[in-house]
């Protein structure tokens, strides 16, 4: 520990921590731009600077380190004179359109303008001009680019794609992929995490918003929506709510409120990919197990960053992905089959949005794998941002709605379904299912919570012995069933490494692109917030427990459907809906 003085008051901070840290700590809160707590420090803007005493220039406070004996001032007429310059010399080369801008309102560099008081800018730069990058998922507008970087940290550092670099240098630095060679075209994962993290509306998601709209006040159309998992332990952010506050009914009923006409859950259709992905588990360890040879370990697949980027990266691997398809696009599937012959529609009539924390579903849904005779399984996809933006549109106080539930047939799910949003939550739910099958006896875990794979890690495993399984498992008596969970792409990397090298230990393994999983989306609410995962991850984790029924299979709709419809786990009619190859 060391003692300085900030700003006249004597404090106590660890030597590790640098001045904007010990200053945090102390309530004394310093302006910044580029800095992001825990991930990305690099000082770039400049707009942090503080005066320490000794030293001949002003110091970045997110880059210097505090000392023994040191004296900062973070507020003296050359620091607040020298942050309005910094300002507005980021603004000269600004696209100041601001009012028609996506972060109108929600933009850091405003905020950050309002803070200083900088009410005129003096400069102005030639470097404005308009250039938009779009793709399917993500947009780039480089005219609104303010080179903080963090998108590069991001995309480099936690993601490890590489992607977002700075190319050329001096005044002609630009961020972009290599080459400046459309995003679309290069290996994006279109994970989203970019668009997070950026302070301005330099990148963004692919808007879907008048797409829906349109459906919407098509007459001749039946507008199906569905909610994933991790949306409703987040959306209530955007209106004021605590990250990780659960709105689920309120949800459901501001999507009665914009006039979909079936509002439906994703989390009955996770339940479903229980079904599915824990009978072809329990196919694929037959087989391996019995000689007749498979390929193992099995990889969850719902996640389409991490399906893209294992295209990219891995393309001779694939064989290892789950064929079955991402819940939202079953649930697609069905709501297009089963439910328009139920109400009599053709699959045409039936227009499909999906509200996903993630830009790479926007990607998902165009892919040929998702279609079935050449309709897509899903429409169109909103953000969790995206449908704020038209709860707001629509002038719905979301606060004060009444709490709704899903309509039937397809918006009711157990417990397992809420976690398939957090990271170990598919393997966890798979695992209540899978090992209940095969023993008759329960998961033996304290709340069913498979304890090693709870939590943020970024790659957890686990291992459990099958013992005294039912007479038609036999094959699995005596094994310990080896597990991974893994979130954010560099995490998908090592395990990956291992399959590479044909030494991976496991028989079964997780991957969601974005660390921490879905909760934190690259289509989620912004939040300043440190402990935003954690506490999402903590929201969703009650939910599960609130519910009466905690495993997939116990879904009674399920049971129904399959009845009716699909006849078993892994038909061929479940094959024809339900599931997909990836092949390069
Ligand atoms: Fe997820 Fe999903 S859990 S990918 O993380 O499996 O986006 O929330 O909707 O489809 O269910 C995202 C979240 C989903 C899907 C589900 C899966
Ligand atoms: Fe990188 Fe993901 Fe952004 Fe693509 S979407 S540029 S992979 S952070």
């Amino acid at each position: 520990m060391v003692k300085l003085i900030i700003n006249g008051k004597q404090i106590v901070a660890d030597e590790d921590m640098t001045i904007m840290e010990a200053a945090k700590e102390n309530h004394i809160s310093i302006p910044n731009l580029c800095y992001l707590e825990g991930i990305h420090k690099i000082g770039s803007c400049r707009i942090c600077v503080v005066e320490v005493k000794g030293a001949k220039t002003l110091q970045a406070s997110c880059m210097t380190k505090v000392s023994e004996g040191m004296e900062v001032n973070t507020n003296t007429e050359r620091v607040r004179k020298a942050r309005k310059v910094l300002y507005e010399l980021l603004l000269s080369d600004h696209n100041k359109e601001c009012l028609s801008c996506k972060r109108n309102l929600n933009c850091e560099l405003q905020e950050l303008g309002k803070t200083l008081g900088v009410e005129e800018t003096r400069f102005e730069g030639t470097r404005s001009e308009r250039t938009i990058d779009a793709s399917v998922s993500i947009v780039r507008d480089m005219s609104k680019c303010v080179l903080c970087r963090r998108c590069v940290t991001v995309c480099n550092e936690i993601q490890g794609t590489g992607v977002l670099n700075a190319q050329n240098r001096g005044f002609d630095t630009v961020i972009s992929p290599a080459m400046d060679l459309p995003i679309g075209t290069v290996d994006c994962a279109f994970c989203g995490q970019c668009t997070v993290v950026c302070p301005v509306g330099a990148l963004k998601e692919t808007d879907a918003i008048d797409t829906v709209w349109n459906a919407l006040h098509d007459k001749s159309k039946r507008v199906a929506v569905q909610v994933a998992p991790a949306v409703r332990v987040a959306i209530g952010e955007e209106f004021g709510c605590e990250p990780g506050t659960i709105v689920t009914g309120k949800l459901a009923a501001s999507l009665h409120a914009l006039g979909f006409d079936d509002v439906f859950d994703t989390n009955f259709a996770a339940d479903l990919t229980i079904m599915e992905e824990g009978t072809e588990l329990l196919i694929r360890l037959k087989n391996a197990l019995t000689g007749v040879g498979d390929v193992l370990p099995m990889i969850t697949s719902c996640s389409p960053g991490w399906i893209k980027y294992i295209e990219h990266q891995y393309p001779q691997k694939l064989e290892h992905l789950s064929s079955c398809k991402s819940p939202h696009t079953m649930l697609g599937a069905l709501i297009k089959s089963y439910y328009a012959e139920k109400i009599d529609r053709s699959s045409q009539d039936m227009f499909v949005v999906s509200v996903m924390p993630c830009t790479a579903k926007k990607f998902e849904i165009a892919r040929e794998e998702m279609k079935n005779e050449g309709v897509p399984n899903v429409d169109a996809v909103l953000t969790t941002r995206e449908l704020a933006a038209m709860i707001k549109e629509a002038g719905i106080d979301f606060m004060s709605l009444s709490e709704e539930d899903f309509d039937h047939p397809l918006g009711m799910s157990t417990g397992a379904a809420d976690i398939f949003g957090l990271t170990g939550g598919v393997m966890e739910a798979a695992l209540r299912t899978v090992y209940e099958l095969v023993t008759g006896r329960e998961l033996p875990f304290d709340k069913l919570h498979v304890t090693p794979i709870v939590g943020l890690d970024q790659v957890k495993t686990a291992q459990i012995k099958i013992e005294n399984p039912l007479k038609a498992y036999d094959y699995l008596d005596g094994i310990t069933l080896k597990v991974a969970v893994t979130s954010g792409l560099n995490g998908a990397k090592l395990l990956m490494e291992q399959i590479a090298k044909g030494e991976s230990p496991y028989h079964f393994i997780e991957v969601m692109g974005c660390p921490g999983g879905c909760i934190t989306g690259g289509g989620q609410p912004r939040s300043d917030d440190v402990d935003v995962r954690s506490k999402r991850l903590q929201g969703l984790y009650m939910e599960d427990e609130g519910k009466v029924l905690r495993k997939s299979h116990e879904n009674p709709y399920i049971t129904a459907i399959y009845e009716e419809y699909l006849e078993y786990p892994s038909s061929h009619k479940s094959h024809e809906l339900l599931h997909t190859h990836y092949v390069m």
